[in-house]
């Protein structure tokens, strides 16, 4: 049993998405669990992969590559752990802030905390103060995350947190920042819970929130 897990962790770090997606079928067949496929095979996998990724072993592409396996693994899991409402550890809404389009750092973020057992909304880029508020409305999320790579809209991350205020939704979920031109000096001005420089950071640092 624990053979078929290990095998499929290693699958996912290396990329391979349509085996990966076959072991975790013959796993349910074998009479696993879908839990336990999910965090002894395929969170499991994403944990090395963040923690290569932190420790600068493995680059962006990979780590691109290893979540398409993990999706692809996800993708035959999902409609067994909603049915046994397993189905995260938490819920993370994740957005690139207003005015800004980047969004390859964003979807890494999204990516990693999926892949260490997240329920992650992900609103796309552009997204404005008014539907973050809005989705914390509709999705009670623990966390929600901004994204931000231009100097120039940073500013719509403080609108996001004054909106949150406005709606008296502050004090309901707890905020992360990131983006390459965020520090944590302004995610502490902005008042802000959190800010991470990369994404396995903001895996850890999202996990010790929800604990
Ligand atoms: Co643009 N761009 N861009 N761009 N672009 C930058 C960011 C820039 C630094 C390039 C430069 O001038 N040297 C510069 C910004 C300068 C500044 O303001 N400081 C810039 C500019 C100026 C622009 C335009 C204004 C250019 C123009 O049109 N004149 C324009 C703006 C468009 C807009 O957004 N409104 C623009 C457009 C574009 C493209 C569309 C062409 C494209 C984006 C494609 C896309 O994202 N789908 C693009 C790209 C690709 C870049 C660079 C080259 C790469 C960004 C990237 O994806 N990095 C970038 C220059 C550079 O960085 N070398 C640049 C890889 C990614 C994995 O890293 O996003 O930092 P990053 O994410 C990291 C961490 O920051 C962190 O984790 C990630 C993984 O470890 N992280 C988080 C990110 N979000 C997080 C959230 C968290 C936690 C951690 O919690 C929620």
């Amino acid at each position: 049993m624990a053979d078929i897990l290990e095998r499929m962790a290693e699958l996912l770090y290396e990329g391979e998405d349509e085996e990966v997606a076959a072991l975790v079928q013959q796993a349910l067949d074998e009479g696993l669990e879908p839990n336990t496929i999910l965090q002894d095979g395929l969170i499991a996998g994403m944990d090395v992969v963040g923690r290569d990724f932190k420790a600068g072993d493995l680059f962006v592409p990979e780590v691109l590559i290893a979540a398409r396996a993990m999706h692809a693994g996800m993708d035959v899991l999902r409609p067994l752990l909603a049915e046994s409402d397993t189905m995260g550890i938490g819920t993370f809404v994740i957005g690139t802030v207003q005015g800004d389009l980047h969004d390859i750092g964003k979807n890494l973020v999204g990516m990693m905390l999926e892949g260490a057992g997240f329920n992650v909304v992900d609103l796309g880029t552009d997204v404005k103060p008014q539907d973050f508020v809005a989705a914390v409305q509709a999705h009670h999320p623990d966390l929600i995350g901004m994204s931000a790579l231009l100097t120039t809209t940073m500013v719509n991350m403080r609108a996001t947190v004054e909106a949150l205020t406005e709606a008296g939704l502050r004090d309901s979920v707890k905020i992360m920042i990131g983006g390459a031109p965020v520090t944590a000096a302004f995610a502490e001005d902005i008042g802000v819970d959190a800010f991470a420089p990369d994404a396995a950071s903001a895996v850890d640092i999202a996990r010790g929130m929800i604990n």
